[in-house]
């Protein structure tokens, strides 16, 4: 019985692998770079992504799939800003799979985009095992989930490609060292780029906004 369980898993993993290769493929060809953005619910994930379309969207085009369980708050407050939103339900699962993310695709127009921001639903567990075809995978952890949360979930910081520990202004305030965090990230994956955010912090918000667009300039140099 468990055997059964264990290769239906397998079954499914890999059925997901080959369509987020897919959507890989997809996004590659049109030149759009692409972010899968993870973390606890709270962590901060919509307002980081605020920020970044804020800065950056005068100077490029994009578009967000707004995962959630079953709200669509997170893809209204992407409106707000002005960038095509896909809002992406999963009824009752706890992360995004490439189906949803392939269906989303289906609904944006990749020739007049150069980012895809992806907010996968909030958790810091389900989301690990499957990948959407991004291009970089970013996880978001606050300062107030605790000094011990990272040890605690090992596997989404060893497989992430850009960590952020967001909400360093209150990071007295709830006891907790961000440096002891990032030396936490670093010890489970140790070439992974750590940054300390805070909303409050500009030039910490730059360092991150940074980040996508040398994302989408790599992306364009790889094309010509
Ligand atoms: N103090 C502080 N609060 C923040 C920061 N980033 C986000 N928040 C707040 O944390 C709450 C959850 O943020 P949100 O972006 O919705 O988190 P998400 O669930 O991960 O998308 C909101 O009330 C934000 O205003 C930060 O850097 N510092
Ligand atoms: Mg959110």
């Amino acid at each position: 019985m468990l055997m059964h369980v264990i290769h239906m898993g397998h079954d499914v993993f890999k059925a997901n692998d080959k369509l987020a290769e897919k959507n890989r493929k997809n996004l590659e060809k049109h030149g759009v770079f692409s972010i899968n953005v993870m973390g606890a619910i709270g962590s901060g994930k919509t307002t980081l992504i605020e920020e970044a379309v804020k800065a950056l969207k005068d100077r490029y085009r994009i578009a967000v799939i707004a995962g959630d369980v079953i709200a669509e708050m997170d893809a209204s407050r992407f409106r707000k800003l002005g960038v095509p939103t896909v809002p992406a339900n999963t009824g009752k699962e706890c992360h995004l799979d490439a189906k949803l993310v392939e269906k989303a695709l289906s609904e944006i127009d990749l020739e007049k985009t150069d980012l895809l921001i992806i907010e996968n639903v909030g958790n810091l567990i389900c989301p690990v095992d499957f990948k959407l075809g991004e291009g970089l995978r970013v996880v978001a952890v606050s300062v107030s989930e605790g000094d011990d949360i990272i040890l605690k979930h090992p596997m989404i910081f060893k497989t992430a490609e850009l960590a952020l520990i967001n909400k360093v202004d209150i990071a007295k305030a709830v006891d907790v060292d961000p440096e002891t965090m990032k030396q936490d990230i670093l010890s489970l994956n140790p070439t992974v780029p750590v940054l300390l955010t805070s909303k409050h912090d500009n030039e910490s918000l730059k360092t991150w906004i940074e980040q996508l667009e040398n994302g989408i300039k790599a992306l364009k140099g790889l094309q010509k």
